[in-house]
């Protein structure tokens, strides 16, 4: 099987980078190891900053959310027994964010894809990427026992944290950097209305907790806990319990609680792989990073990514511009690394590091310079402005188009 781009992973990064490929009459195949199913079933991202809005619109899959997806001109910032409102659209320039699951998301592409006929393998597994410092890569894969080669002029590598793509590139190429989080987020999913209408980061003595939703009648909610935790045993009657706690008491008055539908505790970690580009292989979202989701940004860098690289590709087959290739790798890292530095400031300034030391200052110490951080930011408006221009994103800086 031949085809223009081949496409690692279905993940958001590649179903979206497949969708506006092929708008612009690009051939891509997508190769993903799990079930459709499978895929769906993750809950993650629910955040979606302007600049991700406006390429799902490009990408032709926007309807759905533009009816159901919930415009958020706000959120709160809960510490000390005080709530702090940034109010998004008055410290920027209107801005907002949309509250739209990456769940939501994925389907929509899902569905336009099948609708438009494009091909995507599913529950493939031994998938190998080929000669990519060539003009002629290719990947193998395994699907329903028989062995499968597709060949390629180009392979996105948009596998998450875990895939194969970026292992392709040499270690002697590849720079990895790291910064593992001594705690975790249990995330918790049911079908109770939200607590309040908007988001609420909440740092407390107890730790971390955040209030999100889905829609008015789905709510999620995080718990910082141990990384020695285990899902399975917090009984829902232990996290609502627990929530209480850590919401403002006006706010935690209000708590509906309900059966969970989903509970899972994910690690957090800041990681940048630099390059993102090695020869025809190109690293997209979480392949090449990953952000703690304090921020919000995880699935935010991914589509700036996909943005980026459909422009570049764009450029390679309508205007014979293979120099742009070599930018992608600078363009997507200087986002990426804002990205990360405001995720890993959130998540310092929020969380409660127990008796860990950081960044060289014991537990104590580190603790009143993040409180300090933390009343400073908040307490003034130029303060609150620079964690609003952060939380709706910075502007996209995609291939100009000079
Ligand atoms: P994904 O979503 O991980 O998709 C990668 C896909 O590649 C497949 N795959 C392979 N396919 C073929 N061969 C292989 N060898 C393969 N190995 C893996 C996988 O099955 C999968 O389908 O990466 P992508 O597309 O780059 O999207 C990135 C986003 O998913 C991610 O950034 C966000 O979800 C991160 N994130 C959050 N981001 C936010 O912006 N806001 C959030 O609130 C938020 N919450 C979260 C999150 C990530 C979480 N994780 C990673 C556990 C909450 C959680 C729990
Ligand atoms: C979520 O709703 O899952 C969510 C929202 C904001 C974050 C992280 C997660 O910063």
């Amino acid at each position: 099987m031949k085809t223009q781009v081949a496409i690692i992973g279905a993940g958001p990064s590649g179903l979206l980078l497949g969708q506006l490929l092929s708008k612009q009459g690009i051939d891509n195949v997508i190769i993903e190891r799990a079930s459709g199913d499978y895929v769906l079933g993750r809950i993650r991202a629910g955040v979606l900053e302007q600049g991700m809005m406006d390429l799902l619109r490009e990408a032709g899959v926007s309807e759905r959310m533009d009816k159901e997806g919930e415009i958020h001109s706000g959120f709160e910032l809960a510490f000390n027994n005080k709530r702090v409102h940034i109010d998004l659209e008055a410290l920027t320039d209107g801005d907002t964010v949309m509250v739209y699951g990456q769940t939501e998301v994925t389907r929509d592409l899902m569905q336009a894809r099948s609708e438009a006929g494009l091909t995507t393998f599913y529950e493939s597994s031994n998938v190998v990427l080929h000669e990519v410092k060539s003009q002629s890569p290719y990947v193998t894969f395994e699907q329903d026992g028989k062995m499968q080669r597709i060949e390629c002029d180009y392979i996105a590598g948009c596998d998450g944290f875990h895939g194969v793509s970026r292992q392709t590139i040499p270690e002697s190429v590849r720079t990895e950097y790291e910064r593992v989080y001594p705690f975790g987020w249990l995330g918790l999913l049911a079908d109770t209305p939200p607590v309040n209408n908007e988001l609420i980061y909440c740092k407390t003595d107890r730790g971390f907790a955040l209030a999100s939703m889905r829609s008015p009648t789905r709510s999620r909610y995080y718990l910082q806990v141990p990384l020695t935790d285990k899902a399975e045993n917090w009984s829902d009657d232990d996290f609502w319990e627990e929530l209480k706690k850590r919401l403002p008491d006006d706010v935690a008055s209000q708590l509906v609680t309900g059966p969970s539908i989903e509970k899972s505790i994910a690690p957090l970690r800041s990681f940048v792989c630099e390059p993102m580009q090695y020869g025809h292989l190109f690293l997209v979202g979480d392949a090449a990073h990953i952000v703690p989701p304090t921020g919000a940004k995880g699935l935010n860098l991914a589509a700036s990514d996909v943005a980026t690289l459909y422009k570049v590709l764009t450029r390679v087959y309508q205007e014979g511009d293979k120099e742009c290739i070599s930018q992608y790798s600078d363009i997507c890292l200087r986002r990426v690394w804002n990205g990360e530095r405001f995720s890993w400031w959130m998540t310092n300034m929020m969380h409660d590091f127990g008796d860990v030391s950081v960044n060289g200052a014991d537990a104590a110490t580190f603790e009143k310079f993040m409180s300090s951080e933390l009343n400073f930011y908040t307490g003034t408006e130029e303060g609150r402005r620079v964690i609003a221009m952060q939380y709706v994103g910075l502007p996209y800086e995609p291939l100009s188009t000079q």
